[in-house]
């Protein structure tokens, strides 16, 4: 069940099937206090994810650029606490990578419906790019698109479902990456939706 993916980057298909309730009982926790919410990307685009955060730091884009914040700009407060399921999962799901010390400072919470893709790019907005991405799916699947260093290098397509997590470091952690455009599709904890959890030390 552990697959590598490329340097660096590896799948735990279903690791995080044993806490598949608790997870997603967590998601409905946070979206109370911190909504879901399109962003605007620097360029004046409305992302087609709809994204909202959870622990001391959030990722958020506006037309003044891509940053971490302690404030969720939409309700003037702090991100809703971390989880304690979603920070040991990606504690576990770290170390077993070979990350022992990984001890995320934010969770990125994406929701995909049909139709909603996520464009090529990198992740490169933490300080410290030697610590991992630790990315838990849930729901109906993806098709996940991962390159390398350059924007143009050759591409591989990975299905991601429902509990599979990914552990990108080293090598693979700068690699462009997108989620192509999400298929008609039913899970029956989610219905017709994607949810992935990216947990980050932003700082
Ligand atoms: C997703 N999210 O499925 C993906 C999973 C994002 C994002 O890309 O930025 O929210 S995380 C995939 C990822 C993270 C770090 C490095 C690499 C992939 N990679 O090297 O391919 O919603
Ligand atoms: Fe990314």
């Amino acid at each position: 069940w552990q697959e590598v993916l490329a340097e660096d980057a590896l799948i735990l298909r279903g690791y995080a099937l044993a806490e598949q309730h608790v997870l997603l009982r967590a998601v409905d926790d946070v979206i109370r206090e911190a909504p879901f919410r399109h962003l605007v990307t620097p360029g004046g685009f409305t992302m087609s994810v709809a994204m909202t955060n959870c622990g001391p730091l959030g990722w958020v884009s506006d037309r003044r650029g891509y940053r971490y914040d302690a404030i969720d700009p939409t309700t003037g407060k702090p991100w809703p606490a971390m989880p304690p399921v979603f920070l040991n999962l990606a504690k576990e799901a770290a170390a077993l990578a070979g990350f022992d010390d990984f001890v995320p400072d934010a969770c990125l919470i994406n929701r995909y419906e049909v139709g909603t893709r996520l464009s090529l790019h990198q992740d490169r907005d933490e300080a410290d790019t030697n610590q991992p991405i630790v990315s838990v799916s849930l729901g109906i699947p993806a098709i996940f698109q991962f390159g390398g260093n350059q924007r143009t290098d050759p591409k591989i397509r990975v299905p991601l479902t429902h509990g599979d997590v990914v552990v990108w470091g080293g090598r693979s952690r700068l690699a462009y990456h997108a989620v192509l455009p999400l298929k008609a599709n039913s899970h029956p904890l989610t219905g017709s939706v994607r949810i992935n959890l990216t947990f980050r030390k932003a700082r």
